[in-house]
């Protein structure tokens, strides 16, 4: 093919559709899309190069013919898409930073969850497998069964007939958020700040749902089940199934959600059901929800068990080897905060600047933030709102004066009602869970 011809494949390609067309086949069918973009067969051992439509598809994504495709091993995602540029963003998402392209998880910069309920747009996004495609809310059943006095099948219009539908603002957070800054590294998505949310959820509550169907005497646990599939493509094969213990499951936080921000759920967060469990990691949030099984002991589903989820039950040194029995299933998160105004690494002119952002505290309250401008010498308390319901987070806001032109960091700290504060050291775990250190931004001072 002459470089003329290859041009003019380019041209004919609309760029904007393109753009979509390409990160659609993306969410929907990874495999297909690497097919055409990076030749036959680029999955599983992620070869081929980038030709014909391909080549013209990531060149009119990327706004630019790519003089070195040659060079870009199969499976790539452009540094232009994973520093989350406009253009390139998933459908229905804004500004989020793509970790990973299969299975799809994207997080959010810190500076665009300054809103008390984070928009859709900007709801980070953690896949352990792939999302079904084509679900028709509809037709959408959903399953209680087990130890249940009355196994329940409900569709959606179930559900919202048969149950108080109520709305509420609730914290998801990532049980492997700060994972990045571990030290040895812990394998898995190397989320920094953004793996966390709090959008309005509209739905049932758990508990309704779960007293409806009639809860056992023996039942100790929930066990959770979806409609995503396995990377390995083999049916039948989950790629997460958690679960919480019953105590929690009653409690009136929790929801099966059918909206978010009063719209239905993303295809990314769990369209058209799932579980928002507030509180504890982000994996017993349970999306494209099918169905609850009620047990008389622990879940073992996939991310149940070994050391998925869990951390030491005692603390460990940097790098320690861990035995698998000595692991313990997390529960509750625990007390963070995230400075979501100013952005990081802003110069600016005056000697005052407000900030501002949220803390949480897992099933607990936040009751106090404090700001540091001088590397955690000197604290300044910081004013403090209330939750606007069990489950969300706490807007906290002050105003520091610098003394003189200069680099300077902002650090916070949140401490919840047990006075239990967060630590300036992350304490270390092999699988890099619950890193709940300061976040600092840097402000420089002209
Ligand atoms: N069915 C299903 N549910 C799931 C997951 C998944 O991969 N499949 N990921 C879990 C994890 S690990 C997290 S942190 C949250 C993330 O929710 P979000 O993608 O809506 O932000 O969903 C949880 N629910
Ligand atoms: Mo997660």
């Amino acid at each position: 093919m002459s470089a003329n011809r290859k041009s003019s494949n380019i041209n004919n390609i609309e760029s904007q559709s393109s753009q979509a067309d390409l990160l659609d086949l993306y969410l929907e069918n990874p495999v297909k899309a690497d097919e055409v973009v990076f030749g036959r067969k680029a999955y599983p051992d992620r070869r081929g190069f980038l030709k014909g439509l391909g080549l013209a598809g990531m060149a009119a994504a990327l706004g630019g013919y790519i003089p070195f495709h040659r060079n870009m091993p199969g499976g790539l995602i452009p540094a232009a898409m994973a520093s989350g540029t406009p253009d390139l963003a998933i459908k229905g998402k804004d500004g989020l930073i793509i970790l990973n392209d299969r299975p799809v998880n994207a997080e959010t910069p810190p500076h665009l969850l300054d809103d008390e309920i984070t928009p859709t747009t900007r709801h980070f996004i953690r896949n352990n497998g792939i999302p079904p495609v084509n679900v028709d809310p509809e037709k959408w059943v959903l399953t209680i069964d087990g130890l249940v006095n009355k196994p329940l099948t409900l569709k959606i219009s179930d559900l919202k007939k048969h149950f108080d539908v109520v709305t509420r603002n609730l914290v998801l957070e990532c049980g492997g958020n700060g994972r990045a800054f571990f030290e040895p590294k812990a394998r898995g998505n190397q989320w920094t700040y953004g793996a966390v949310a709090c959008s309005q959820w509209t739905g049932v509550k758990l508990a309704d749902v779960l007293q409806a169907a009639g809860v056992k005497e023996e039942v100790v646990y929930t066990a959770h089940y979806s409609a995503d599939s396995h990377l390995s493509g083999k049916p039948g094969k989950l790629p997460i199934s958690r679960g919480v213990p019953l105590a929690k499951a009653l409690g009136d936080e929790n929801l099966i959600a059918f909206e978010m921000n009063g719209a239905p759920l993303h295809p990314m967060n769990g369209a058209p059901l799932r579980l928002v469990i507030p509180g504890w990691p982000g994996s017993c949030s349970q999306k494209w929800l099918t169905r609850i099984e009620l047990l008389n002991q622990v879940h073992d589903g996939p991310k149940m068990t070994g050391k998925a989820y869990r951390v030491p039950n005692n603390p460990v040194a940097p790098g320690e080897k861990v035995d698998e029995k000595d692991f313990v299933i997390i529960e509750k998160m625990p007390v963070k905060s995230l400075i979501t105004y100013p952005e990081n690494n802003i110069q600016i002119n005056t000697n005052e600047l407000e900030i501002r952002g949220h803390a949480w505290a897992g099933d607990r309250l936040v009751n106090q933030v404090d700001i540091s401008i001088d590397f955690g010498a000197t604290w300044q308390q910081a004013g403090l709102g209330q939750p606007a319901n069990k489950g969300a987070w706490q807007r906290f806001k002050t105003t520091v004066k610098f003394p003189k032109t200069g680099y300077y960091e902002i650090w916070v700290k949140a401490t919840d009602d047990h006075g239990v504060s967060q630590p300036f050291a992350i304490d270390w775990n092999p699988k890099g869970y619950l890193n709940n250190s300061f976040h600092r931004i840097a402000v420089r001072v002209a």
